[in-house]
């Protein structure tokens, strides 16, 4: 499988009740959704996740949110999936992100920023494999 990505409806995103609006955003944009699922991440499971972020000031409040409730995980198919997911969801910090954006348009704040997306196809099969199973992905 190749031009794949990952995300995850945050918690915050979740708990507003936005995981409707955001997936037709996504379908709408043409991502084809190869994997899904509503879970919620361990303690463990979010410092793992985010472990190349140990070293950064917000990182227990990362992983504490992260691990607070459910979450909507997927893995997402489109030419260029990263970079185009990337520009779909906008800037970390919803204040700087573009009109139009998810994270504009259903983020909390920069740390509760409705959804994640995998910063390269590396890290979008590592993302992928540490929340499903083969058999999960179609
Ligand atoms: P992005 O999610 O846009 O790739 P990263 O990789 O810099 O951004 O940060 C990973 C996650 O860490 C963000 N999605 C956000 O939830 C959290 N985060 C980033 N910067 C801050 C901050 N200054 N304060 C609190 N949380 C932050």
């Amino acid at each position: 499988m190749s031009n794949i990505t990952f995300t995850m409806i945050k918690p915050d995103a979740v708990a507003d009740g936005h995981i409707g609006a955001i997936l037709g955003k996504i379908t709408e944009a043409g991502f084809k959704i190869k994997a899904l699922k509503l879970t919620q991440l361990t303690m463990a499971d979010a410092k793992k996740f985010y472990e190349v972020h140990a070293e950064r000031p917000f990182y227990g409040e990362l992983t504490e949110f992260m691990s607070s409730g459910p979450i909507v995980a997927a893995v997402l198919e489109k030419e260029n999936a990263v970079e185009d997911f990337r520009k779909l969801i906008g800037a970390t910090n919803p204040a700087e992100a573009a009109e139009g954006t998810i994270r504009k348009m259903f983020a909390r704040s920069v740390g509760e920023n409705a959804v994640h997306g995998s910063d390269s196809d590396e890290n979008a099969r590592i993302e992928a494999d540490f929340h499903f199973a083969g058999r999960e992905i179609f």
